[in-house]
């Protein structure tokens, strides 16, 4: 496909991706995969489980191939519906670290050094920062262009991945004639970002050490609720949304409002003269609530391992037939002889 021509008739194409560091937190859900499966219906999609990068971050390897699998089921319990998306895990679709690559040799060592993201993690993880983790962007990037996306949903942390991605994509075409579609960033309209429940200045994520920070999706509801009631807040009682100074109570609030469609107004209206604990009881039972449908297909899935790798091998063809063509382009323009 040449960068002129649209991906299909209609419909603009997505890539997304998510790692299976663990199991998916409500963060996950509300910011991500929530999101997803209602996209379907308006793009085509392409959902990766992104093993590689995972791989930045030291994993037990055992562990990485269970959450593997059961982030494909939790993503089909989720409602990707295989018909319509493609859904595959990275790391089946070989061109991704063969486009990664080529583009490491066209990513500067100074723009990759800018990345937020790199000082972070590593600050994270000093006792690893690998190269890996140096050169993630232009793996970020190569998820992106191999199957020329036109739009990536992203959260605030992303843009300036998605930024390098562009530049890349524009040398690239600059240097060798035009090869890759731009890829504009995606913002959902719902894009909360959860709060780990123990220090609500902190994203809440599924690789937190703390069990207490976060809501799993396979939690259940006696857990739910509880982790809720141990959600740090403040002292002074009112359920009242000040993200600044209630970060806590604000949280809650951002996620009760998710499940139940209530606005603010009406969640303090709710709770005027009430306390903490029976807000924090609502919360939970909200959430509960909502996840428990998805709990019963991830739990249908994940026992039939046999149907689960089957989409998964489906759409790594999938992926590979649009990825591999990118390539074989891709090592022409570069000069790789091709017999
Ligand atoms: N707390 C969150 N609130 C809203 N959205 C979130 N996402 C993650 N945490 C929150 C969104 O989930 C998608 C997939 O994320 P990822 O697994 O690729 O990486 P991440 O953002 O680093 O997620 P975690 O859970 O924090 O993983 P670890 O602990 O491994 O670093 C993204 O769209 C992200 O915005």
């Amino acid at each position: 496909m040449s960068a002129n021509e649209t991906n299909t008739e209609a419909k603009k194409r997505i890539l997304s991706g998510i790692q299976p560091t663990g199991t998916f937190t409500l963060g996950n859900y509300i910011g991500a995969i929530r999101n997803w499966a209602k996209l379907q219906d308006d793009f085509e999609c392409l959902y990766m489980i992104a093993d590689l990068h995972a791989l930045t971050v030291r994993q037990v390897p055992a562990e990485l191939r269970a959450h593997t699998r059961e982030a494909a089921a939790m993503l089909l319990a989720a409602g990707i519906n295989p018909a319509e998306s493609i859904l595959f895990v990275q790391s089946h679709v070989p061109a991704h670290t063969q486009l990664n690559w080529i583009l490491c040799c066209n990513s500067q060592f100074g723009e990759l050094s800018r990345m937020t993201q790199f000082k972070d993690k590593s600050a994270k993880h000093p006792d690893n920062v690998n190269g890996g983790l140096f050169t993630y962007p232009a793996l970020m990037a190569a998820d992106i262009l191999i199957y020329n996306a036109d739009l990536v949903p992203v959260g605030q942390d992303q843009t300036q991945h998605l930024e390098l991605s562009r530049t890349v994509a524009n040398r690239f075409n600059n240097l060798y004639s035009p090869t890759f579609h731009m890829p504009e960033g995606y913002i959902t309209k719902e894009g909360a970002k959860i709060m780990s429940l123990v220090d609500p200045t902190k994203k809440m994520s599924k690789s937190d050490p703390n069990v207490n920070s976060f809501i799993l999706m396979n939690d259940d509801k006696d857990t739910i609720i509880r982790k809720f009631k141990r959600a740090v807040t403040d002292s002074d009682g009112i359920v009242r949304y000040d993200a600044a100074e209630k970060p806590g109570i604000s949280n809650l609030m951002c996620i009760y409002n998710i499940f139940t469609g209530k606005d603010m107004e009406a969640i303090e209206k709710e709770f005027a003269g009430k306390g903490y604990s029976d807000f924090k009881l609502a919360v939970g039972e909200a959430v509960a609530d909502a996840l428990a449908p998805i709990q019963g297909e991830y739990a249908r899935y994940l026992a039939d391992k046999k149907y689960v790798d089957e989409v998964l091998k489906d759409g790594a063809e999938k992926a590979s037939y649009l990825a591999n063509r990118m390539m074989s382009k891709v090592y022409k323009k570069v000069g790789l002889l091709q017999i």
